[in-house]
């Protein structure tokens, strides 16, 4: 059986499907900042394969051991620090001028959304630069430290152990963000989905929303996936390659239409 080669990104198509929108919602899992050198969750060298879910990335692990997941928040922060987004990250913000209402609805904890310049993201599994005391369970604040003075951290009201805001397996979402997130992939015309699995949910439920509320959804990945089958359009390639390419046709269509 020949495995099909995904096709070249049809990008007049997806032009199609987009030029009209007035609500575009950009919806991003790991694979938007692999092009900028953030390791991804699944797939060939994927952050899963190498380390612990259950120890790194549930509260039951936490509190096993809070040392632990304290040093890879560090080790994560370090990787992340430096890192300028790609210029797939630049074209999602450029698109803010493109179209009345552009949302972004991110997976992702690296906080490279709104270094990139976008104006309204929805962070649906947390922020690694913010921090929030477990005893407490208060506000996060920001906390842009990349080494720590001790592990685990404490807290200097309570003396409790502070936290990674980030929203760890089996564990909630804020429910201010599931509703922003259901609100929005509701009511837009289109939806780019972008480097997901597609396999965490709620958040893997959002680009279904979009479709089933008659929304154009347009996958960009380096491979198919479980939305894949559903998606009016698949532009198989790099985010750092196919973002700047789609913002360019949209441009020139729109220019057209002046
Ligand atoms: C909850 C922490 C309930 C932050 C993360 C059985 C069936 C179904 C669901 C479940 C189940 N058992 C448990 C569940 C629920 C569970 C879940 O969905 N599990 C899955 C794994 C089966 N979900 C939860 O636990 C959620 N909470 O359900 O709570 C509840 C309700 C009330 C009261 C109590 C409890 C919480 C989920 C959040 C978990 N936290 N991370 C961090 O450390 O970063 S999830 C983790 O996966 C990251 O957040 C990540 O964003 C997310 C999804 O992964 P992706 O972003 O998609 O990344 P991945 O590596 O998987 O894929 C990368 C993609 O990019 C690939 O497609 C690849 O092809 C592509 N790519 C690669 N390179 C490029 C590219 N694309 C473009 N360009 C490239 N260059």
């Amino acid at each position: 059986m020949t495995v099909q080669e995904p096709m070249a990104p049809d990008y007049e198509r997806a032009v199609d499907l987009m030029v009209d929108a007035v609500k575009v919602v950009l919806f991003t899992g790991a694979g938007m900042s692999k092009d900028s050198g953030v390791d991804t969750f699944r797939g060939p060298g994927g952050i899963w394969e190498r380390f612990s879910a259950a120890d790194l990335a549930t509260y039951e692990g936490f509190i096993r051991d809070p040392a632990k997941v304290w040093k890879w928040n560090e080790h994560r922060r370090q990787q992340v620090a430096g890192l300028t987004p790609h210029q797939g990250y630049l074209a999602l913000a450029e698109m803010e001028d493109l179209f009345p209402e552009v949302v972004v609805i991110t997976q992702n904890i690296d906080g490279l959304h709104a270094r990139s310049g976008a104006t309204h993201v929805v962070e649906l599994h947390g922020n690694i630069w913010k921090v929030r005391c477990d005893a407490e369970n208060n506000t996060p604040w920001l906390d842009e430290r990349t080494e720590f003075p001790e592990v685990p951290l404490h807290c200097e009201n309570c003396g409790g152990l502070l936290r990674p805001h980030i929203v760890w397996f089996g564990e909630p979402l804020d429910p201010m963000d599931t509703l922003a997130a259901q609100a929005e992939s509701s009511s837009c015309d289109a939806m780019l989905v972008i480097g997901t699995s597609a396999v965490v949910y709620p958040a893997a439920g959002y680009p279904m929303v979009a479709k089933q509320n008659g929304a154009a959804m347009i996958e960009v990945n380096i491979e198919p996936t479980p939305i894949s089958e559903y998606a009016d359009i698949s532009l198989f390639g790099k985010a750092e390659e196919v973002l700047p390419a789609l913002l360019a046709a949209l441009r020139e269509r729109m220019d057209k239409k002046e």
